[in-house]
């Protein structure tokens, strides 16, 4: 079966991404040479979310374990933009795949500066908006809050060419709402979900937190199920392509997005497990639609 597509002036070889911060392919490149170039596991890469400035990220802990999941309390770590478009853009840009910069910022000049910026670099094919973070001058999550998303994504339209993909978070009253108003102003195509917030005791410690950062975020097979329920509702209220994500770990899992209403399908969690998923997945999806005789059985 052919899986290509053409998709927000990308060809993709197929509908598998990374979700963005699970695959660090210019450390994959150092530890396994050209071979990672030479087979990718992604038909585009998202890269790691960048901030206008470096910021260090969370204090360990970072990571817990749970049943059928993981949650992550990174915090964000990253070079800053200057420091990204000077060191590892012009690695990423060696990658045989389209690559797509996610960026988040805590204003919406932040975001405005963070899209011109990566918006000018003709080795950027889209840009993703994380909008999980709360606006500082507001104080309002700015991806569960409609209104303060339209702001955000109406500031950044302007300043840019490039498709604009917006992350939405699952910790919000009504994604649907969110994903339209996305695409009220002018988002080109939404990505969901990234992760719910989750807490971890510790093990030992009677009331105290597991993480640094006390709370994280839940991704892997428990998110699964909600991931499916939010991507089928916001396929049903936007016309813009869905990039579906959470839980994904196989080809059926993959298909089970397409048929909820996404487009693509970016794999998470899973690349921690097995960094090659991405193609093995791809192959499964081919497989089962070669089995079924068409795409969406
Ligand atoms: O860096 C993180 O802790 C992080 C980010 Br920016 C995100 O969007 N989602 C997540 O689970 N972790």
């Amino acid at each position: 079966m052919n899986l290509s597509l053409d998709l927000l002036g990308m060809r993709l070889e197929h509908p598998i991404l990374n979700g963005s911060g699970t695959f660090d392919a210019i450390a994959a490149r150092r530890a396994f040479g050209d071979a990672v170039d030479a087979e990718f596991p992604f038909s585009a890469f998202v890269s790691k979310t960048i901030t206008p400035e470096p910021r260090a990220g969370n204090p360990p802990p970072r990571l817990y374990e749970t049943p059928s999941g993981l949650i992550n309390s990174i915090g964000l770590p990253n070079k800053g933009l200057e420091g990204f478009c000077a060191e590892d853009l012009p690695e990423l840009t060696r990658l045989p795949v389209p690559l797509v910069v996610s960026v988040m910022a805590t204003s919406r000049e932040g975001f405005a500066l963070l899209v011109e910026r990566v918006g000018a670099r003709e080795e950027v094919a889209a840009i993703e908006l994380n909008v999980s973070c709360p606006n500082v001058a507001t104080g309002l999550d700015i991806g569960a809050d409609p209104r303060e998303l339209h702001a955000v994504v109406t500031e950044v339209r302007p300043r840019t060419t490039k498709p604009l993909i917006v992350k939405l978070t699952p910790n919000t009253a009504d994604v649907a709402a969110v994903a339209q108003a996305a695409e009220d102003a002018g988002a080109d195509a939404v990505s969901l979900i990234n992760t719910l917030r989750a807490y971890a005791p510790h093990p030992h410690r009677a009331g105290a937190a597991w993480l640094g950062n006390a709370t994280g975020g839940l991704s892997g097979p428990a998110v699964r199920t909600v991931a499916l329920a939010q991507v089928r509702q916001v396929a049903k209220r936007v016309s813009v392509p869905v990039v579906g994500m959470g839980g994904v770990g196989s080809g059926r899992h993959a298909a089970d997005m397409l048929e909820a209403g996404a487009t693509l399908v970016a794999v998470g969690t899973e690349s921690f497990r097995d960094a090659a998923a991405g193609t093995r997945i791809s192959r499964e999806l081919d497989d089962l639609f070669a089995n079924s005789g068409e795409k969406t059985a």
